[in-house]
């Protein structure tokens, strides 16, 4: 239930009084995005428990979930716009001066230097979509063309890999699936998986179903697999080339699902058939027949599953190794139907899943999935290239953190001639900004996910405020609006037609924005701002950055309709009513396993399974190199592990760390013994970028030459009063430690999972 501005005045008016209600809301520190119910005492979250009527979390939330009040009110937040002064430190504006000099900024960069030369970074984190939604219209006032997200990071070489062969996103059908594999992933903690310990815990039980684990971890997700295939660190793709090896010599295929449903199978196989299972075997380190055992497993399955994860998109041969991933399920026929992988709806798709690429402008590097690979972006900058980034736009993302060579990209930052950051708190992104803008948080105005990937069940929840915006702070939509209509880009014509359209009920404002758009081409690009601020003032309880979703739900019934149907939503208008008042989310599509194939783009509906490109380096694994260590850096260190502790960069405090505090490094007994390093003495890790100092703890599920240390920690905090004096910094702050170079040859991704590295006693 929204919160009204009665129920509001009435809660500030006596803050010492816990409002009984339970309020409906959702966790915003992992793609699952779990329902909850929580109740308020004043602005604290004073209770938080899971909401059972979420139709795809069911009342399930994992620890995490719980401590959400330290997100709320356990940073420090930002309640005023900041400008860099000459002096280097910030000095606090108003909202009208930060608006009229950030446009005149970006205006200025445009006219000199073309809008293209504007990065938009970021858009959204792990809870919050909707505002992102709204950027499109600023990059199309500027002029930009080029965006980045994290997503550069992880899935973009996935994303190439699935275009060619299903044609987009694939995801598995987890409830039913017969053996689900689980490929450098983690869900017992990590999640990914709906529901994703109660759902490990039901295949782990089920004698009939099995679970494949592949990490070179016994991770608590291996400790309830079946098969756990502990590969050497980095060398899945020898791992997976030798069970495709297996299937092709011992005739696992399914040869009927090759002949009706896929084309270029016999490339695959011809090429495949050379491959040396034994070496292959010897290479990633394990038995010949465990490898066996699971290949059977495999084929003779009713029914598999697979989720690759940052285990292997963050390590070598990423992409190539989606590939191999996705062959297996496609050799044996595990798609399109029950337990086996699908494709799915979408109410936003996060990312382009597309065969073709452009560009960056400098370098060249391949934007798969649209966007620039995080790791080209300083070399994009750092240059005197005429075509250089001049600018860059951050909202809700940490890059200053989170992207590899974290010294490198402050470089980059500062090379700039105008750096904005949009975010809640004084991160360690905004203190390298010349202006930072303060936004509502995600409690405090209405937000939801495009993390709409399920399947047969694809849920969508828009989120009600819990409370009113910390007094200082705007929404994110509203900052678009003000800053595309400050640079005089809001098509004044187009705008007064659609506001009285509104008045006249959401089918008349459908046709007229069909007609303006014909009639005035920057409708489209300005489409975000225009729907805010012509149908958003129509949408009830402040919800007007709700109004993106109205063509969202037109998409939705375009491109999904029979699923939009079975899941009981008559046409585009009962769906956005159904989003907008359902507050628990609503299935917007139910698909059936056969529905697959009609998401599938190719025109012969067959799946192209020979990617020359990938092919040839699958050729070159006989040559290539299984290790990136030296005797320098022996030990293969994992920058960026998921604990019941960490969640990427979203609570800025460290009291919400109830055990872990400093975020351990954790290796193989024999390691710390043979370099004297006892559980809780201080190590000294070394990289060929930096270093840093970490608490040891030993934990034989490391193998030897293997450490890890957790993601999301390492940031400077404040240590006394007030946002901008000194901080303190807690843990490995991971990216001082990577290397921008150490990537992906087709995606650009970074290898965070294989940093070559030191370890010494401090
Ligand atoms: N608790 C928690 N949950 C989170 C997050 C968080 O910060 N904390 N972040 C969220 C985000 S943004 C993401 S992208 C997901 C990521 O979720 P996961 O990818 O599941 O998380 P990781 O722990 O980074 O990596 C998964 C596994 O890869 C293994 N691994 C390391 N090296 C290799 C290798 O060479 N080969 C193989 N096969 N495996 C290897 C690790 O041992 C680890 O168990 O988690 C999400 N969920
Ligand atoms: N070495 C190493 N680096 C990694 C990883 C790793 O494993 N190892 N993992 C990578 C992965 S998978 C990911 S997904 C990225 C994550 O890194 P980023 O994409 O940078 O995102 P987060 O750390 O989630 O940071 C989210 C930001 O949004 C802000 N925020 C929260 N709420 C709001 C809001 O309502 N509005 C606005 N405007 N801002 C808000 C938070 O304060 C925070 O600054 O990190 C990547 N970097
Ligand atoms: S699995 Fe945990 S972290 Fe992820 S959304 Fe659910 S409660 Fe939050
Ligand atoms: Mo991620």
């Amino acid at each position: 239930m929204s919160r009204t501005a009665a129920e509001s005045a009435a809660a500030r008016a006596d803050e010492q009084v816990a409002d009984p209600v339970w309020h409906k809301s959702a966790c915003i520190l992992c793609e699952c995005n779990c329902g909850l119910q929580v109740q308020l005492d004043g602005r604290r979250i004073a209770k938080i428990r899971g909401d059972k009527e979420h139709p795809g979390s069911r009342g399930y939330t994992c620890n995490k979930a719980l401590r959400l009040d330290h997100y709320q009110n356990g940073g420090v937040r930002l309640t005023s716009p900041l400008r860099r002064a000459a002096d280097g430190t910030f000095e606090e504006i108003d909202w009208a001066t930060a608006i009229r000099e950030i446009a005149a900024g970006l205006a200025a960069v445009r006219d000199q230097h073309g809008g293209e030369s504007v990065l938009f970074y970021g858009g959204g984190g792990q809870g919050n979509h909707l505002g992102g939604a709204y950027k499109g219209a600023l990059m199309a006032a500027v002029g930009a063309r080029y965006s980045s997200n994290a997503l550069a990071q992880e899935k973009t070489g996935e994303a190439w890999v699935d275009a060619h062969l299903a044609g987009g996103h694939t995801v598995g059908d987890w409830e039913r699936a017969e053996v689900a594999i689980f490929l450098g992933k983690n869900p017992w903690q990590s999640h990914g998986v709906p529901r994703a310990r109660t759902v490990l815990q039901q295949i782990s039980k089920d004698p009939a179903r099995t679970m494949i684990v592949i990490d070179p971890v016994r991770t608590e997700s291996a400790d309830l697999a079946d098969i756990h295939l502990q590969v050497r660190p980095g060398t899945d793709a020898w791992c997976l080339a030798a069970i495709l090896a297996i299937l092709v010599g011992e005739d696992l295929l399914d040869h009927d699902f090759l002949a009706s449903h896929t084309s270029g199978a016999e490339t695959v196989v011809a090429q495949v058939k050379s491959i040396d299972v034994s070496a292959y075997a010897a290479a990633c380190g394990i038995a010949e027949e465990q490898l066996r055992s699971a290949a059977r497993r495999i084929a003779t399955a009713g029914s598999v599953s697979t989720y690759e994860d940052l285990g292997v998109q963050h390590s070598l041969n990423s992409t190539l190794v989606s590939y191999l991933n996705k062959l297996i399920w496609l050799l044996t026929g595990n798609f399109a139907k029950p337990g086996a992988m699908q494709r799915h709806s979408w109410v936003a798709p996060l990312s382009k899943w597309k065969t073709t690429y452009r560009t960056t402008p400098v370098t060249g590097a391949r934007m798969l999935g649209g966007i620039v690979p995080c790791n080209a972006i300083p070399d994009e900058i750092l240059t005197d290239h005429p075509k250089r980034f001049r600018a860059m736009w951050v909202d809700s993302a940490n890059p200053a953190h989170s992207l590899a060579d974290t010294q490198r990209f402050i470089e980059a930052m500062a090379a700039l001639d105008l750096v904005v950051v949009l975010d809640v708190a004084l991160t360690e992104t905004a203190r390298h900004a010349d202006y930072v803008l303060p936004c509502a948080s995600q409690f405090e105005k209405w937000e939801a996910t495009f993390f709409t990937t399920e399947h047969p069940h694809n849920v969508f929840q828009l989120r009600a405020p819990l409370l009113d915006p910390l007094p200082g702070t705007w929404t994110e939509p509203q900052i678009y609006s003000a800053i595309a209509r400050e640079l005089g880009a809001t098509p004044a014509r187009a705008e007064r037609i659609l506001r009285a359209a509104a008045g006249r009920g959401r089918a008349a404002y459908t046709l007229a924005f069909a007609a303006t758009a014909v009639a005035d081409k920057r409708v489209r690009g300005l489409a975000p701002t225009l729907l805010y601020e012509t149908l958003g003032p129509t949408l009830p309880d402040g919800a007007a950055s709700v109004a993106i979703l109205w063509p969202l739900a037109q998409r939705v019934a375009l491109t999904h309709r029979a699923g939009m149907k079975r899941a009981g939503h008559r046409s585009a208008a009962a769906l956005f009513d159904a989003m907008l008042t359902n507050r628990s989310g609503v299935v917007f599509t139910e698909d059936r396993p056969e529905d697959s194939w009609s998401y599938v783009p190719h025109k012969d509906k067959r799946i192209p399974l020979a990617i020359p490109e990938l092919l040839a380096a699958l050729d070159g694994l006989a040559s290539g190199p299984h290790a990136h260590t030296s005797a320098q850096f022996p030990v293969v260190l994992m920058a960026g592990q998921r604990r019941a502790e960490s969640a990427n960069t979203i609570f800025r405090t460290t009291a919400w760390r109830a055990r872990d505090p400093e975020g351990a490094l954790r290796m193989n007994p024999a390691d710390a013994e043979r370099l004297g390093l006892a559980a809780g003495s201080r190590a000294r890790v070394v990289t060929a970028r930096g270093s840093a100092f970490a608490v040891v703890t030993v934990d034989d599920r490391y193998q030897p030459g293997h450490a890890a240390l957790p993601n999301g920690l390492g940031l400077d905090l404040p240590s006394g009063r007030g946002e901008d004096g000194p901080t303190e910094r807690t843990g490995v702050a991971l990216n001082t430690l990577t290397d921008g170079t150490r990537r992906d040859p087709f995606a650009g991704t970074p290898w965070h999972k294989h940093v070559p590295a030191r370890i010494e006693p401090a």
